[in-house]
């Protein structure tokens, strides 16, 4: 029929077809576009298939997978009123009153963003979430809120994933409008390792709202205020959501040999958060370093002295943040951050199931259907298995954590890269370097960005033997690596202190240092014109008309922007091919459903795969919905 539509269309009979005339009637061509889809499938499955996912290494074809069990939910039609309700109906201000008036703790689930970028290299996909995300809302409506976004799940999902963050975040918003999303920036770094102009941030900061997040965490790699204040200033100004302004927690304030960051040090800087107009105070222990004991002093301290709810964030690097948890309940603090059990522990967070279970009949008991927590929890240790290959290999918690304070989601980086190489005893070198470095630093706050640096020049230093010593008796002939050029002329702010100004001129040069704010020496961003000049030169699209929001991502991530566009133009959208095959290919006689972009389905399998011919092409036969079709692949192993 579609080929008789177009030849009885006026324009053909009249023979004036020009490629215009494909272009003024998109309806009459509609049918060539799934096909042109399915066939972009198999050319990325067939890559896969041929050379492997560029993102994999080490796939054992003989792994095992087993199939994640969905937990069923009992059919509801609405959802039950949740946080997000609460927030609509009473506004940011009311909202934080309200919470601190709380008498149970109330919960944070990271799985679907610190607990996988803790645990498994931040690889988690999209696809996974869906899965359970309704279902999840709709049975566990009295979770505080979800964290779903920012830190580092932004750059992975367009350089790895081929995912659009945008729309994660809106499909999420859109499978748990309950409950609170939540996502982490880190301040005037936004969702990136160094600072961009301050409307940019501001504008991501606006977008993300209308996206769908709730719950901004802001922070500081160096917990420098002129970094974490304006970014308040822009959730307050520009969302109707909630500025949680955070604290890094670093050292041990029960140490007296300690006294850069003391108890005082702590209180001071959450009274700037505080007049900043934070609505939430985060007290964000991403090394897992705050102890039991500190905690409660700590915690206590902050209730007396702040008005805001305050929310706690840590790692079980060490295994034993729960007790931690449960001398902050105790000393009044409002929310934490758990994940899911199948997520959780070690470098992620501390186990939800279990921290339910450790307050049950506690008086701040916040009680959660625990058989429905296990059974999501089950569905997430299952699906990790998919993501097997980027497991970091770490078996047990460190208590060497608190003498080289690296955070949760870079330990198991380090590590990981270590095991991969077989280096793990080059790995302690590593890890004793990370402290000396950081003693050479004068002692700094170590969260992303500025965290990378010190892990930059640890490995730096351990692979060209170089001691303290020798930087700082040969430094003026070493040339450093980029990011530690970076951080000593000013780039990620100032670090509490100042900078060690001795090392400072060996490293720079003779490179003038500044010590305002980096944004000062930014262009702001014309919008409108830049806007234009983006979809032009994007313009073939990605499926649909580009906008604002990816706008927003080629200027956080120019590089890694065009990759991810260039591969959607080559393989089409690549989201909902399911993970077994998205990392690691089809067996043959496989066969998989998969959804293009409007709701259609097509179904693949695996026919045959050649053998290369003498220029190494590969010839691979699939069936899509039932037809056969061939690609020819270059084996480029
Ligand atoms: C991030 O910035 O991605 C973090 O999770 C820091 O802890
Ligand atoms: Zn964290």
């Amino acid at each position: 029929a579609f080929l008789d539509n177009i030849l009885t269309h006026p324009t053909f009979r009249e023979g004036k077809v020009t490629v215009n005339f494909i272009k003024n009637e998109p309806k009459l061509f509609e049918f060539i576009e799934p096909r042109n889809r399915a066939n972009k499938l198999i050319e990325f499955l067939g890559e896969t298939i041929v050379n492997g996912n560029p993102d994999v290494k080490n796939y054992d074809p003989k792994h095992v997978f087993s199939k994640p069990v969905i937990p069923t939910f009992p059919k509801m039609e609405g959802y039950p009123k949740g946080t997000k309700d609460r927030l609509t109906d009473l506004g940011p201000e009311k909202f934080a009153a309200w919470l601190k008036q709380e008498k149970k703790v109330h919960f944070t689930d990271t799985t679907m963003r610190d607990a996988h970028q803790s645990l498994l290299a931040t690889r988690m996909r999209t696809d996974d979430m869906l899965k359970v995300a309704e279902g999840y809302a709709k049975n566990h409506p009295g979770i505080f809120s979800m964290e779903v976004w920012g830190g580092a799940t932004f750059d992975v999902c367009l350089r790895f994933l081929h995912e659009n963050p945008w729309e994660r975040l809106a499909l999420l918003r859109k499978a748990m409008p309950n409950l609170l999303l939540q996502m982490l920036i880190r301040g005037s770094n936004g969702v990136g390792y160094t600072a961009y102009p301050d409307n940019l941030i501001e504008k991501f900061v606006e977008e993300s709202w209308n996206t769908g997040v709730d719950v901004f965490r802001i922070f500081d790699s160096l917990n420098w205020m002129k970094s974490i204040a304006p970014c308040i200033a822009y959730v307050r100004k520009n969302t109707g959501g909630l500025a949680e302004g955070s604290l890094c927690y670093t050292g041990d304030i029960l140490n007296p040999s300690k006294t850069k960051y003391d108890l005082r040090y702590y209180l001071q800087l959450a009274k700037d958060i505080e007049n900043a107009g934070a609505h939430i105070l985060g007290v964000k222990d991403m090394a897992g370093l705050l102890k039991p004991d500190a905690a409660y002093e700590l915690i206590t301290a902050l209730k007396s002295e702040i008005d805001i709810p305050i929310h706690l964030h840590t790692h079980d690097t060490s295994s034993i943040q729960s007790a931690t948890y449960l001398k902050a309940v105790e000393a009044g603090v409002d929310v934490i951050d758990v994940a899911l059990g199948g997520l959780s522990g070690l470098t992620s967070q501390p186990n939800f199931n279990s921290v339910v279970e450790m307050l049950r009949f506690h008086e701040r008991e916040n009680a959660m259907d625990t058989e429905k927590l296990a059974e999501y929890s089950n569905y997430w240790e299952t699906v990790r298995n998919y993501y097997y290959t980027f497991e970091s290999g770490l078996k047990s918690g460190t208590g060497e954590v608190y003498d080289h304070e690296i955070p949760g989601g870079q330990y198991s980086n380090l590590k990981g890269q270590a095991i991969a190489l077989g280096l793990e005893d080059r790995f302690t070198q590593v890890t004793k370097m990370y402290a000396k470095v950081n003693a050479m630093f004068g002692d700094i706050i170590k969260v992303t960005p500025s965290s990378k640096v010190v892990g930059d020049m640890a490995q730096y230093m351990v692979s060209n033997d170089l001691s303290v010593e020798d930087i700082m008796e040969k430094g003026a002939h070493i040339s450093f690596p980029e990011s530690v050029k970076s951080f000593f002329r000013g780039d990620l702010g100032q670090p509490v202190g100042g900078f060690p100004k001795k090392l400072q001129k060996i490293v720079l040069k003779g490179e003038k240092p500044y010590t305002d704010r980096p944004n000062a020496h930014l262009e702001p961003i014309d919008f409108e014109k830049e806007l234009k000049a983006f979809k032009r030169k994007f313009k073939k699209g990605m499926g649909r008309e580009l906008e604002m929001t990816d706008f927003l991502s080629y200027k956080l991530y120019p590089k890694v922007f065009t990759e991810a566009y260039n591969n959607h133009v080559k393989f089409g959208n690549t989201v909902n091919i399911p993970t077994k095959n998205f990392f690691y290919g089809l067996d043959i006689g496989e066969e998989i459903m998969v959804e293009l972009d409007r709701g259609k389905k097509v179904l693949i399998s695996l026919m045959l795969k050649g053998a290369p011919d003498e220029a190494g092409n590969v010839s691979i036969f699939f069936k899509i919905n039932g037809q056969l079709r061939n690609v020819m692949i270059k084996d480029r192993s």
